[in-house]
């Protein structure tokens, strides 16, 4: 039988689609220390339950999805409806496939045990971050880690296989529901994001090993905080100013810190007179990005320390934090010395 070679096609009418999430994590599960498909596995679905979230907000407005639900978390803040449908898919997602014996999640007052004591992984979650802005049409977010349980499988899940540093996290990322929908996941070797293809119901890398400017025009913080805050915090923001920065601030820590990486900039979110540990939360909000912002050659601190080194004393600690582009998280840094 006569054959011919596979040739690529460049012509225009059939352009390239790119390579789609679910390639893109086979072809580096070999990278992955435990490389045996579980943690892609939980990769996958965390994307699948991404889509139906997406879906979800896409019709917000139209279907009955506004609005507060009529119950407050654990943090006593009101729960959205979309706080309440996105934590339950991301859940059932992680439930699934078998992979993770435990979810900590900013909805749940307690560790929710999968009772699958054979999981060796176990997942923190922000289901839906940015609750404020869903019903006004602007950005939101969901973070994610993933660690390895610390004790044998087969056995109860313990607290020290919830409460780990940021440092032993073996993967994390954020989705952001914006213009389009991104996810950005790092396994510790870079970071790399991928656009929603909405058509194809598939996620494509459009971002392959992101990287953060070292130094930024944007600062990024509450501006009604700040007769609250460190005066030397004034001080870091005035010295901004004056190089010409610019302010922008959403509200959504995934559309900030998102936008600060690829342009340059710093996050603060410090201390208040009323809130001494600040407002985001350590295990399900400041890690993820950490360990983003560091892959891609950003820093993270809470003013003393690396976020990445904080070990954790509950599931629901609340962190100073200032993240973004690294001479500006220095000099931030060094602002704070007075
Ligand atoms: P949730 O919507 O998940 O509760 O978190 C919102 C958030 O922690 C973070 O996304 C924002 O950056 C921050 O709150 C906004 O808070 P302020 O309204 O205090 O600026």
């Amino acid at each position: 039988m006569k054959t011919q070679p596979y040739k690529q096609d460049s012509g225009k009418l059939t352009y390239k689609v790119g390579v789609t999430l679910d390639r893109f994590i086979k072809s580096k599960q070999q990278d992955f220390p435990y490389a045996t498909g579980e943690l892609s596995q939980i990769l996958r679905d965390i994307a699948l339950a991404s889509k139906i979230v997406s879906r979800e907000i896409s019709r917000a407005g139209l279907s009955d999805v506004t609005g507060a639900f009529g119950q407050t978390n654990v943090q006593g803040e009101e729960q959205q409806k979309l706080d309440v449908v996105a934590n339950v898919r991301f859940t059932r997602a992680l439930t699934k496939g078998g992979e993770v014996c435990a979810v900590v999640s900013e909805e749940e007052d307690l560790v929710i045990d999968l009772e699958n004591s054979k999981g060796k992984y176990v997942v923190a979650i922000d289901p839906l971050d940015g609750s404020s802005n869903i019903d006004v049409n602007v950005s939101i977010g969901t973070i994610f880690s993933i660690y390895r349980r610390k004790t044998p499988t087969g056995s109860p899940i313990q607290e020290q296989d919830v409460l780990q540093k940021g440092s032993d996290q073996v993967a994390a990322g954020y989705v952001l529901y914006g213009s389009s929908t991104m996810l950005v996941y790092s396994t510790g070797n870079g970071a790399n994001g991928f656009t929603y293809e909405r058509s194809l119901g598939e996620f494509f890398l459009s971002h392959p090993q992101m990287q953060m400017p070292v130094d930024g025009v944007i600062y990024t913080i509450n501006e009604g905080l700040t007769p609250h805050i460190n005066p030397n915090i004034l001080s870091y923001l005035e010295g901004c100013k004056r190089k010409g920065a610019t302010a922008r601030y959403i509200g959504s820590l995934v559309a900030d810190f998102h936008r600060n990486l690829l342009k340059g900039g710093i996050y603060l979110y410090p201390p208040t007179s009323q809130a001494p540990n600040g407002k985001i939360r350590l295990m399900y909000e400041a890690n993820a990005l950490a360990f983003i912002a560091e892959q891609v050659g950003g820093a993270a601190t809470n003013g003393t320390e690396r976020i990445l080194d904080i070990v954790p004393q509950s599931l629901h600690q609340r962190t100073p934090i200032y993240i973004g582009s690294k001479n500006m998280v220095a000099g931030l840094e060094k602002a704070l010395l007075g």
